[in-house]
């Protein structure tokens, strides 16, 4: 049976794109729910019903473990995606997200970027403060980097000011502000931050860690999978399909997917 993982779009392609280095062999089922993105700036109620709906989707065709491959959604409704589905092992991506800030981390002064439904649920600092309890979050919503990455605008001028004006706040305070320490970590909270990543580092400077959790949620879905005993097999290099469904406009989520996955997607 394939891994499930669904999205609000196209941006937790970058979470599949993680999956498939790790376990080349593994089918794939991927929703992205088109219709109704973005997830990010909607009510907690509304998330989870689309989260709820996708999942039964995915679970209608039949798959071995669902990753919610959608900071958004794993932020809102990973518990009750987990209590509707007890026979399914449901992996989020904010968790492997934050144990990875924790390690990298060496001052414990993390910052967390996210949509806006992200940073209101706390799911982050929640998730960071279980691990490391004297740990210092700050959140910032950046909603603007959400278009961008998928306009492909993810370098340059536009994207630099937009990257600024979110983030010299909490990396550049004005002097004789409060906050003397800045972050030494910084945690990409949303599927699509990790395409502007070149243009937020020429904004926050060489020194600070960046973190996103793609990496580490691959690698929490492969020892998950290792635990049940539900690894696909090795044969070769690259054995593994990858399927997809959209809820709306099959061409836009071909174009604009290809972006995130580094690979063409035929519509
Ligand atoms: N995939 C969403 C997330 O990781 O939060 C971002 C897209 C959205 O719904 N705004």
């Amino acid at each position: 049976l394939p891994i499930g993982l669904f999205d609000s779009g196209v941006g937790g392609l970058t979470v599949l794109k993680a999956l498939r280095q790790r376990m080349p062999c593994e089918d794939m089922l991927y929703l992205g729910d088109t219709a109704r993105l973005p997830y990010g700036t909607k009510s907690s109620e509304t998330i989870a019903r689309y989260a709820l709906q996708a999942t039964s989707k995915l679970v209608e065709r039949r798959i071995k473990l669902l990753v919610v491959a959608c900071n958004t959604a794993t932020s809102v409704a990973l518990d009750t995606l987990r209590e509707a589905y007890p026979g399914i092992p449901v992996i989020g991506v904010v968790e492997p997200g934050a144990q990875a800030s924790c390690r990298a981390s060496l001052q414990g002064r993390i910052a967390v970027i996210a949509t806006e439904s992200t940073i209101r649920g706390r799911a982050y600092h929640k998730a960071i403060h279980r691990l490391r309890p004297q740990a210092h979050i700050v959140g910032q919503a950046c909603p603007l980097f959400v278009p961008l990455a998928e306009e492909g605008w993810v370098d340059g001028p536009i994207a630099e000011s937009i990257a600024a004006r979110y983030l010299d706040p909490i990396f550049k305070p004005a002097s004789g502000s409060d906050r003397v320490e800045t972050p030494d970590c910084l945690v990409l909270g949303c599927t699509h931050f990790p395409l502007l990543a070149r243009a937020i580092r020429n904004v926050i400077g060489p020194d600070v860690v960046i973190v996103d959790s793609a990496a580490t949620t691959a690698f929490a879905v492969h020892q998950e999978l290792d635990a049940r005993g539900l690894i696909h097999p090795q044969h070769g290099d690259d054995c593994g399909t990858t399927r997809f469904l959209t809820t709306d406009d099959v061409p836009r989520f071909a174009r604009t997917g290809g972006l995130f996955l580094g690979t063409p997607i035929a519509p």
